[in-house]
């Protein structure tokens, strides 16, 4: 799926519209805090301020739009490198960053903008996703939980639950669009590749 090629013309697809210019205005602003975000992120690492920062330079938009795209009632789980993506839920950034400098705690209230702590060992984030979604279901509400992260198997649940629990990734150097697409119908999500992006 390409919405706008590399020379920025719009490509039409009839099946996706594109949001209106305030839109595409704010979340171009939030790309731009995202990339200044990423490179102090990264010189508080090396200044010792930060144990670890897993950085999205070149990736923001998968973090920005998939956040954009949920309601307050909406739930996201993230992994370790999605702090632009909280961040776009309107958490603080100073918040954002408690659990990557150390502390014992996530550094924000995860019942407020509905975004779960940040899972560092990885795959952990989806059964709690996958049981939040299937909660929804049970209780009849209509609340999508994001995940995020590429780790098929622990999403089987999802697909056999039929919970309202949505994935994304940015295709990397060591997982290829192609591999991200396939392994995500194997468990029965169906998987876009778009646009290919710069990653690091
Ligand atoms: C359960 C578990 N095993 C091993 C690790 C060590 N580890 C940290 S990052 C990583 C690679 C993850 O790659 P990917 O899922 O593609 O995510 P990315 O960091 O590229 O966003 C591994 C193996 C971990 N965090 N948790």
């Amino acid at each position: 799926m390409t919405l706008i090629d590399a020379d920025g013309t719009v490509v039409a697809d009839d099946r996706y519209q594109l949001p209106d210019a305030d839109e595409l205005l704010a979340r171009y602003r939030s790309l731009v805090i995202a990339r200044r975000f990423n490179e102090q992120a990264g010189a508080l690492v090396r200044q010792g301020q930060l144990a670890v920062y897993p950085s999205t330079t070149g990736q923001e938009a998968c973090q920005v739009a998939a956040a954009a795209v949920l309601r307050p009632g909406d739930w996201l789980f993230p992994t370790y490198r999605d702090s632009v993506a909280i961040m776009e839920r309107g958490v603080d950034p100073v918040e954002v960053l408690t659990l990557l400098r150390g502390d014992w705690h996530c550094g924000y209230d995860p019942t407020v903008r509905h975004v779960a702590p940040q899972a560092t060992p990885l795959a952990t984030q989806l059964p709690h996703a996958v049981g939040v979604g299937y909660a929804a279901t049970l209780r009849g509400e209509d609340t999508v939980v994001m995940r995020y992260g590429e780790h098929p198997p622990a999403a089987a649940p999802r697909s056999s639950r039929r919970t309202p629990t949505g994935s994304t990734r940015t295709p990397t150097p060591t997982t290829p669009a192609g591999t991200a697409a396939r392994t995500r119908s194997s468990s029965g999500v169906p998987g876009i590749r778009c646009c290919a992006c710069e990653s690091t």
